[in-house]
């Protein structure tokens, strides 16, 4: 497509990646259903996506076995100063990090197409949402980038008229050599990748791997390290958050949105179907939210995505017949296995297992094999749009006002299922102590419990003191509007190693205490990590969980407590005097409650 643009920055920059980056030749996007058809063609024909023959307008991509996550290690947020970026960000000076990454930039996209996709987070024209524009040597970072964001060939007449962008760079790190043969999945080894944030000057510059939030820089490099960077500076807030509207059996609607880690349920909360009988659940947004305070002094949130880039395993009909159900037709699967009959298949889609697949490596596959046949970060991406449950304000520019927030995270041990802070500041408190065990949405070891404060540990653009400041400094604007702040654990485990409590639809009934909580319907004991339902107030009507495993569930093991305590004390030490004051006195009443 010819297209001109009437931006100074925008054109100098192209320019100048260009002559960096010496790609054969520039393409710049639209958007259109055209273009996504045409370039999923040439990826079919050039045996990079996999035709899903039995799923509508479907494709199946098998990445390198060295791209397979994010890579948390090789992470940057690049401030003038070291201390800006805290202890929970890897740092380079802007200089440095600039001439290694421009070093490896040069010539990097040499035998390749650079796409320019014009992107919006947010609809587009909406006066919360912003504008990015990425430059990519990937088909496939296109393809998804058109389900994820809103790409359209509108936003380069906002170009012209002047309104501001994100410029994202992003490379494969694969250069051609004339005649040479291209890989199935370029890209750069594990050293030689960069994700790469520059929060004082709004750039992002992304290199070496292909895959989802390393690739796809509009998700968690623009929305929540970017933006959470831009939202303390302008009083607003970027988190990774789901976003959810429940209404009761009377038509009361009550917003939630909730910050767990990286494969620890946001998706599957989202588009919960309630076992609870009346109770309705809409989706809204699955991993990001931004948050303003609206004319009414409540916090309004929406969501900046366009798509979904879920989970694969587990997910199924029985554990969640919504995602089943969006990701029917016009999808890209990334590490799934392929059956025979030219469909995907992941761990936990089926009680029955297929005899015979090619696994995400692309090898046969039994039930014998040793190994997975999905990748465990094997990941569907689907619009929005096509999701059953979709509110019917998801892309509400005002957003909706929400009434509760919820942290929580994996841990088979000593959190119970649900509890609720005493107030703004023990919330803040909860969500900047927040712990869970790694999974393999990180390369990484896997089941290591650590610290992520509100799942913000590797998506924070600044110093991680400051931004529980922020989250205080926003308690104190919002008042008594603030919403009520839980904590949850769907994850506690018997001593056999079974999770003891069933989850995903009947998590709407956790849900349900919430809203009665916050309607004053019912009342909740004083413990010493928080306030517990009342014995009889969690509805557990129709559900056959033993006494004892409920028991466990809400069991305060206070030694077990005790115990987490000098790691609170290590973890807030990391932040030196950037911790606030007010969550060092949470500490100090937490240890007197334990005793
Ligand atoms: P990201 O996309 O990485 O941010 O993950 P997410 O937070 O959206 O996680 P997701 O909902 O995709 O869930 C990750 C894994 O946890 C999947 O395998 C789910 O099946 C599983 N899971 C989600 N909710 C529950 C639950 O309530 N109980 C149990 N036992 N597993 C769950
Ligand atoms: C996550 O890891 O939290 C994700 C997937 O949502 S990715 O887009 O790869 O970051
Ligand atoms: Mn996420």
């Amino acid at each position: 497509m010819e297209v001109t643009v009437k931006n100074e920055k925008l054109n100098s920059w192209i320019k100048e990646i260009a002559e960096l980056c010496q790609p054969d030749s520039i393409y710049w996007c639209d958007g259109s259903k055209e273009e996504y058809d045409r370039l999923m063609a040439m990826m079919a024909a050039a045996g990079g996506a996999t035709v899903l023959t039995k799923r509508l307008n479907s494709f199946l991509f098998r990445t390198d076995p060295s791209d397979v996550a994010r890579v948390e290690d090789r992470t940057f947020i690049s401030t003038s100063s070291k201390d800006d970026a805290g202890p929970t960000n890897n740092w380079l000076s802007p200089a440095d990090l600039k001439k290694t990454m421009s070093g490896l930039y040069k010539g990097c996209m040499k035998g390749r197409t650079m796409y320019v996709i014009p992107f919006s987070m947010g609809p587009i024209g909406s006066p919360i949402s912003k504008l990015g524009v990425e430059v990519s040597d990937s088909p496939y970072v296109v393809c998804n980038m058109h389900m994820m964001t809103r790409v359209s060939s509108r936003i380069y007449d906002m170009l012209s008229a002047g309104e501001e962008f994100i410029p994202c760079l992003h490379s494969i790190g694969a250069p051609l050599e004339k005649g040479q043969k291209d890989a199935l999945w370029p890209c750069a080894p594990i050293d030689k990748k960069y994700i790469s944030h520059f929060p004082e000057e709004n750039l992002i510059w992304s290199y070496g791997s292909g895959y989802g939030g390393n690739a796809l820089l509009g998700k968690k490099c623009l929305a929540l390290r970017i933006a959470s960077a831009m939202a303390r500076r302008e009083g607003w807030m970027a988190e990774h958050m789901l976003i959810l509207r429940l209404t009761n059996p009377a038509g009361r609607q009550y917003h939630v949105a909730a910050a767990f880690p990286s494969a620890c349920g946001k998706t599957n909360l989202a588009m919960m179907t309630p076992t609870i009988p009346g109770w309705k659940c809409e989706c809204i947004g699955d991993d990001i939210a931004w948050m303003k305070i609206g004319a009414d002094g409540r916090l309004h949130a929406i969501n900046p995505e366009n798509g979904f880039f879920g989970v694969a395993p587990g997910t199924s009909y029985g554990t969640n017949p919504v995602a089943m159900d969006t990701v029917r037709e016009n999808v890209i699967f990334t590490n799934c296995a392929l059956t025979d009959d030219g469909d995907v298949w992941w761990e936990g889609m089926t009680d029955e297992v297929p005899a015979h697949l090619i696994d995400w490596k692309g090898r046969d596959w039994t039930p014998e094999s040793r190994e997975e046949a999905a990748h465990p970060n094997a990941r569907f991406t689907a619009r929005a749009a096509q999701c059953p449950v979709i509110c019917k304000d998801w892309e509400n520019p005002a957003g909706v006002p929400i009434d509760i927030f919820i942290f929580g995270g994996r841990r088979s041990g000593v959190v119970p299922l649900v509890s609720e802070a005493y107030n703004w500041d023990h919330g803040v408190f909860l969500g900047s102590t927040a712990a869970s065990e790694t999974t393999s949405a990180n390369i990484g070891a896997v089941g290591n419990l650590r610290r992520d404060p509100f799942a913000m540990k590797p998506f924070c653009g600044y110093h991680m003191g400051d931004y529980f400041r922020h989250w205080l400094d926003m308690g104190d604007r919002l008042g008594g509007k603030a919403p009520r702040i839980f904590y949850v654990n769907w994850f506690r485990k018997s001593q056999d190693g079974m999770f003891l409590w069933p989850g995903f639809s009947d998590n709407s009934r956790v849900l349900k205490w919430m809203c009665e909580r916050i309607d004053g319907k019912v009342g909740a004991r004083e413990t010493e990590i928080g306030l517990l339902p009342n014995d009889g107030d969690l509805d557990l009507s129709g559900l056959d969980v033993p006494e004892a495993s409920m028991k466990e569930l809400m069991r305060i093991d206070t030694a077990a407590w005790r115990d987490e305590l000098p790691d609170i004390e290590r973890h807030f030490a990391e932040f030196g005097n950037r911790i606030p004051e007010r969550l060092l006195q949470q500490l100090q009443e937490l240890k007197k409650r334990l005793g």
